[in-house]
């Protein structure tokens, strides 16, 4: 079953829809971080006076986060513009985050248009990535088209009290019109540890042609294709998936050693000039019902391949995506929540370094 973007279970189509924008670019894109998948590749400019607000509404089981003020000044590219520095959400409370609703307001509440969020990301940075431990526990992301992450009754992601998120976020402002006060608010809808509604735990899964490694890789010019593999470490059940690709892709296909057919295939749908419009979701729960989702096991190798035709003629500095991105429900859920750990690496170095804060 594919259904568009925007459809009910849009939690799965953000890397799917990221690049709706008509008017991005390859080269827009060349710098997209993903959430420092680029770990220290490029040198911003750094905003200052940027504040994380955190605000619980227990009525409506509403945390809301605002990360700002911004000045966005006309016709500016990311790399010429202030960043807001990383922000660090720190979970005062268990329980399950249901989904991400993010948009963009001025100073007096006022709708500002999506396409000045180059992308925002968010990090658990006391779990792991369950295929690639080497990386956090990528949570939500989202970019210029604001696509939210729908709640998916019954299930929710797990965290505990004293979790770190780090929130990454890129603007930029490609409009004539200069935004001087710009705020980024996320409303997660929440379901605490008290619960009575029983909630089953889900890990995103993303599943790249960069394998373990840098998402963004360089397109040559004419056909390609690109092929990654991931080891699957745990049984369970993947949910279903939505796809990331950038201008000129053709399909991103998922793949299962244990499988003849493809697990999913992806088709990009695409303007004339090759510029992404949008890539499906396939949802798996009803085609494997029995199982509730498509059945991994521990011992598995995913292969993921992303096939593109350039048709501008040129190679693409970084020009590249191919990243599925589904949500995975271990069987044996004790043997994904024991990946926690302490937050590590920059945070503890901070620590150090400022032993006052
Ligand atoms: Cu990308």
């Amino acid at each position: 079953m594919k259904i568009p973007c925007a459809a009910a279970l849009a939690l799965l189509a953000f890397p799917a829809c990221a690049q709706q924008r008509p008017e991005t670019k390859p080269h827009d894109m060349s710098h997209m971080q993903h959430g420092g998948f680029m770990q220290g590749g490029m040198k911003h400019l750094t905003a200052k006076g940027v504040k994380l607000e955190v605000q619980t509404h227990a009525a409506t089981h509403t945390i809301t986060l605002r990360i700002g003020p911004l000045d966005l000044p006309a016709h500016t590219s990311h790399m010429r513009m202030a960043q807001p520095p990383d922000e660090t959400w720190t979970v005062s409370s268990a329980g399950w985050l249901l989904g991400y609703r993010a948009r963009l307001l001025d100073a007096s509440g006022g709708a500002v248009p999506g396409v000045v969020l180059h992308h925002v990301a968010f990090w658990n940075e006391n779990r792991p990535d369950f295929l690639c431990p080497n990386k956090d526990e990528h949570i939500f992301g989202a970019g210029g088209e604001l696509t939210d992450w729908a709640p998916m009754p019954g299930f929710g992601y797990r965290v505990e009290k004293g979790d770190r998120i780090r929130i990454e976020t890129m603007v930029h402002n490609p409009t004539p019109t200069a935004y001087p006060a710009v705020y980024l608010e996320v409303a997660i809808p929440y379901a605490d540890a008290a619960s009575p509604a029983a909630v089953r735990n889900f890990y995103p899964a993303w599943m790249d042609v960069g394998s373990c490694g840098s998402s963004g890789y360089d397109l040559p010019a004419g056909p390609s294709t690109k092929v990654g593999t991931v080891p699957v470490k745990f049984d369970g059940v993947l949910l279903g998936v939505g796809g990331h690709m950038h201008d000129y892709a053709k399909e991103l296909v998922l793949e299962d050693s244990r499988s003849q057919d493809p697990l999913a295939k992806l088709v990009a749908k695409t303007g004339e000039k090759g510029q992404l419009i949008s890539m499906p979701v396939e949802l798996f729960y009803q085609k494997y019902a029995q199982t509730g989702g498509y059945p991994l096991r521990a011992g598995d190798v995913l292969t993921i391949r992303a096939s593109y035709d350039n048709s501008s003629g040129k190679s693409l500095r970084d020009g590249a995506m191919g990243i599925v991105v589904g949500y995975f429900v271990p069987n044996d859920d004790a043997a994904l929540a024991k990946l926690r750990h302490e937050p590590k690496g920059r945070t503890s170095a901070m620590s150090h370094e400022h032993p006052g804060n």
